[in-house]
């Protein structure tokens, strides 16, 4: 069935890297134009003194190497340097209503933003206005809301330290915690799912720990195409022997050989180094049933080898000094049943003993994952099972050990940890009155679901937006965009134009601002802005390119400059702080002590580790870490099992979340489309569907659900996955997840599990012939 030709669908022998993704960095730098202006800036990355490559968080060895070749940055960055410019004259030629019509690559590519823009209603044009009018009428419309509790305050995670931290002060000075942040779709589950567990939300490795561990587990994400410059230590781990183990529903090609760009001789032979050892292709939905697979086969062997008169296979002593609540799990695990696990895993119980027995033999473990953990209903359970698996074993807090989130924007930790938070803590209250004298509420604010939730109820009628494009990251379109037309007051910050921009409120303005490759000047100087990786590494950020306009602010300057329209008593100092970001990061030190001697340690090369307590087997206030039960193992409750399919939503190779850079996704064999269903043969057989055949996907989160949500004119394409389970891109499946199924725990979106139904179409497609 797999005969018939379907145009942009191939399979992809290669490796993952290789020539293919130098060839794909030429095309990024070259497309965007200006060249001379990328190939400086593409230099400059993640150099000593360059910028922080704005392409993903994983961190760099030393951050001192020369330029380390990687696809996905050369693009991030040839996107955002690009010579193309969205000027007003280009506003003039088109209304709102027209520009909605365009696709989301189409209003990026008209690049970069150069003037600040307001809307105008009777004509449905952004028209130009001054930085002043523009700061002048947002203050003016915040203060006239009824409650500070009605403003929404978004941050997408490239937002630098300083430009959070100020931004965060101004937000709470006007009296709100209502921070919808990327993080809540993101590695939310993360950061409410480990505090429990470890008494930290944020991984316990470096990269260090990476070169001595001697077994790793890749849960649920795609190091090939998102964190490309992460091969390159899988890469390193493969070649000294050490077992890597991939757990994914899809095979994907970075996760099992890669050609390394960085080493001559794999390229000039074209030959490759394997990357994953065994490669699991669990259910969508079924790693809870394989993690507690995993640690029953574990318990288990651990009592046979006690009675045996061995030491046993778990590590008692660290079980003994370190956590609790191993009976509860005991328990829940021996409630389990091995044909549970089975089933929901769909995998044997043969493969899950290997797997729990190459987990028993390795002294020093880390367990990586990604969004194909966090993005469930059960995510927070999943990132709560995975720090279990590897308390068993004492993995947490030795060299060549422990957890591993795998971060998606390259600030996006960064962010929290100077203060974008929802739920803040007594300690930052006390801190803010300490350092400027104002007080904020302690009370919970809104997280993305939240403040979607709430514009939609007309509770919240302002939203903030610095960077993002929260209308198409969110899961709902159907109910998020008809909800933001309904606001008073809109306000997005950012480079290029997206969709989020096209919701027009009442008022709405669109704000340009510096990209992190360009040079931005304030009165003492040249600044550097700081950011933190995956790894909590902190280190500074510097442009080197002309500004893509002159017009363009610093995303402090545009913060300082909404804050002080906003608030008249204010009793910050903006214009002092923006005029020296020292005194930013004079600040974040003395609100977060963790970042003593900020400005000093920043300088030095590499830049410093922020303190992370598991990491030292400090487990914070509780004293010790906790094994935390999940009880039983379905994902979502639902009916019909028979002919639904569970649904996932994932990246291609040619985006960066909503920036749709191109049509191709290289590693799984299609080019010059995004139409697709991945499904298995077998379930395209049972549904009559060949190759290439139009479809329709209906979402099936539940039978009373009144609307019905659709996406039509979809292509079957097979593809390596297990049965039942069926995967399209991110956003495009977007509508078919509803804005209420997410993570009790965390609020994190349901993205990666969607009961769906998939029907036939007679229509052709219009690709073919
Ligand atoms: N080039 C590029 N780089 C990026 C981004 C980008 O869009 N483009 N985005 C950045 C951001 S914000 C983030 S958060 C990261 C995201 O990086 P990833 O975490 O890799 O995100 P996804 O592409 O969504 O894919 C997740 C992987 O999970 C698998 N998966 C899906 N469902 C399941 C499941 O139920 N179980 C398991 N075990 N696996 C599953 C999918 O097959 C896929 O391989 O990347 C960052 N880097
Ligand atoms: N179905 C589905 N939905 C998902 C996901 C999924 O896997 N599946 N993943 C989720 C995840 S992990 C995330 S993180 C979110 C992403 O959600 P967001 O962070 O909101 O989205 P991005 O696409 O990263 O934002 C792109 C926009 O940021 C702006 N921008 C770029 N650089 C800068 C800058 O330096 N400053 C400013 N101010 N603006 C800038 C540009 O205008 C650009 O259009 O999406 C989520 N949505
Ligand atoms: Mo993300």
């Amino acid at each position: 069935m797999t005969e018939r030709k379907v145009p942009g669908i191939d399979e992809y022998e290669g490796a993952a890297g290789g020539w293919g993704a130098l060839a794909a960095v030429a095309r990024a730098v070259k497309s965007q134009m200006a060249v001379g202006r990328e190939t400086s800036a593409l230099r400059r990355v993640n150099q000593p003194t360059g910028f922080d490559c704005p392409g993903c968080a994983w961190p760099d060895p030393k951050h001192t190497s020369s330029f380390e070749f990687c696809e996905n940055g050369a693009k991030a960055v040839s996107w955002e340097a690009t010579g193309r410019r969205a000027t007003p004259g280009f506003f003039a030629g088109h209304t709102l209503s027209e520009l909605w019509e365009w696709s989301d690559h189409a209003l990026e590519d008209e690049g970069r933003l150069t003037h600040p823009l307001v809307y105008d209603a009777g004509a449905d044009r952004y028209v130009p206005i001054s930085w002043e009018d523009a700061f002048a009428r947002i203050g003016e419309a915040l203060r006239a809301l009824p409650h500070p509790d009605m403003a929404e305050f978004y941050t997408s995670g490239r937002t630098s330290n300083e430009a959070a931290f100020l931004y965060q002060l101004m937000v709470r000075e006007y009296g709100t915690n209502n921070f919808p942040d990327c993080s809540n779709m993101c590695h939310e589950a993360t950061s409410v799912g480990l505090p429990e567990s470890l008494g930290v939300g944020k991984g316990t490795v470096t990269l260090d720990d990476f070169a001595q561990c001697d077994a790793l587990f890749s849960f649920g994400h795609n190091p090939g195409t998102n964190h490309p410059r992460m091969l390159t230590t899988l890469r390193d781990i493969s070649k000294r022997g050490v077992p890597i183990v991939a757990v994914n529903p899809l095979r994907e090609r970075g996760l099992e050989r890669f050609t390394s760009p960085q080493h001559p001789s794999e390229m000039l032979t074209n030959t490759a180094t394997p990357i994953a050892q065994t490669y699991y292709q669990v259910k969508i939905g079924g790693d809870l049933a394989l993690l507690k697979g995993m640690m029953k086969w574990l318990l288990q062997a651990d009592a046979d080898d006690l009675s045996a008169g061995g030491a046993g296979v778990l590590d008692h002593a660290f079980i003994a000094e370190h956590t609790e609540g191993l009976d509860a799990l005991r328990d829940d695990l021996a409630r389990t049943t091995w044909e549970e696990v089975v089933e929901h895993s769909g995998l044997s119980y043969e493969d899950i003993a290997a797997a729990a027995a190459l987990y028993a033999k390795a002294e020093r473990v880390i367990l990586c994952y990604g969004m194909g953990m966090t993005q469930h209903r059960r995510g927070t359970q999943n990132v709560q099972q995975m720090a279990n698996l590897l308390l068993l074993r004492g993995n947490i807090g030795k060299p060549g050990a422990g957890i591993a989130p795998i971060r998606g924007h390259s600030n996006v930790q960064g962010d929290r940890t100077v203060g974008i938070t929802e739920k803040p803590t007594q300690a930052l209250v006390d801190a803010i009155r300490q350092r400027y004298g104002f007080e904020f509420p302690l009370t919970h604010g809104h997280d993305a679901v939240e403040a979607v939730r709430a514009i939609r109820d007309g509770r919240s009628r302002a939203l903030v937006c610095m960077g993002g494009n929260l209308a198409v990251a969110m899961p709902d379109p159907e109910t998020t965009i008809p909800a933001m037309r309904t606001l008073d007051l809109a306000v997005h910050i950012a480079t290029k134009l997206n969709r989020s921009h096209l919701i027009p409120a009442k008022q709405a303005f669109l704000l340009p601002c510096l990209g992190r490759t360009e040079r931005d000047v304030q009165a003492s100087g040249l600044q550097s802005v700081t950011v933190e990786d995956s790894m909590s590494m902190v280190h500074a950020s510097q442009g080197g390119l002309t500004p893509a306009s002159e017009h363009l602010l610093s995303e402090p300057a545009i913060v300082a400059g909404i804050a002080k329209a906003t608030l008249p008593e204010t009793k910050v100092d903006w214009d002092g702080l923006v005029a020296d970001y020292d005194r930013i990061r004079d600040d974040i030190e003395a609100v977060f002590p963790m970042f003593g001697d900020f400005n000093r340690r920043v300088r030095e090369p590499g830049g410093f580790r922020l303190y992370v307590a598991a990491s030292e087997r400090d487990w914070g206030p509780a004293g010790k870490a906790r094994f935390l039960v999940a009880p039983g193992l379905d994902e979502d409750p639902r009916e019909d099992r028979d002919d639904l399919l569970t649904l996932t939503t994932l990246r291609s190779h040619d985006q960066y979340n909503t920036t749709i850079y191109g049509f191709d996704d290289r590693y799984r064999g299609v080019s010059g489309r995004r139409d697709v269903v991945f499904m298995n043969r077998h379930d395209m057989q049972a549904r009559g569907l060949q190759q290439g055949d139009r479809i329709d996907v209906e979402s099936c989160m539940s039978r009373e659900q009144a609307a019905t949500r659709t996406v039509s004119g979809f292509i079957a394409v097979e593809y390596d996955l297990p049965r039942g389970s069926a995967a399209m891109y991110y956003p495009e499946g977007n509508r078919l997840v509803p804005l209420d199924s997410h993570d009790p725990q965390s609020g994190t979106p349901a993205y990666k599990s969607v009961p769906v139904r998939v029907r036939k179409l007679s229509v052709p497609d219009p690709h073919a012939g």
